[in-house]
């Protein structure tokens, strides 16, 4: 069954957006090591490389199909922030925001009986629970830390173990 064109408009639309995510992230990870916070941006880096994967996961349906990837401009990304905590509620606000892109692009593909994209979509509505969780987490944790600096270099250890 041939993709419907409105939802491989969509599909398209969100491979920018998973590569404008690994773009934020990325410039994320600029201004943690601008502010020597390694640890902080080891896991941002990982982040970046993760939503190229996200990317690269719909590039292949979307060709497995048999329609076209069209590939736009990326937005530039915010480069400065006040503090780990601004970056991290940024963080789970814009996972928010997928998760309801994601979910968009689904109820769509349910109206259309387009059960292969419902699948293919419930792979990102798990991961986004991570997602969302993963952000949240270390937001929590930056909110009990405050201002104490040896909190934030013992989360910024913590986070310098995240692998890839
Ligand atoms: Fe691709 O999940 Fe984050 O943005």
């Amino acid at each position: 069954m041939l993709m419907n064109e409105r939802i491989q408009e969509l599909i398209n639309d969100q491979i920018n957006y998973e590569m404008y995510s690994g773009y934020i992230y990325l410039s994320m990870a600029a201004y943690f090591e601008s502010e020597n916070l390694k640890g902080f941006a080891n896991w941002m880096k990982i982040q970046a490389y993760e939503e190229l994967k996200h990317a690269q996961k719909f590039f292949d349906y979307v060709n497995e199909r048999g329609a076209r990837v069209l590939l736009k401009s990326i937005q530039a990304p915010k480069t400065e922030w006040i503090s780990a905590k601004e970056v991290f509620k940024e963080a789970y606000e814009h996972e928010k925001n997928v998760t309801a892109r994601i979910y968009n692009i689904a109820d769509y593909a349910i109206e259309l009986k387009d059960h292969a994209t419902v699948s293919f979509l419930n792979w990102y509505a798990d991961e986004q629970v991570e997602e969302e969780a993963n952000t949240l987490e270390i937001l929590q944790k930056l909110e009990k830390i405050g201002d104490h600096m040896q909190g934030l270099f013992m989360l910024d250890s913590e986070l310098s173990k995240r692998e890839g």
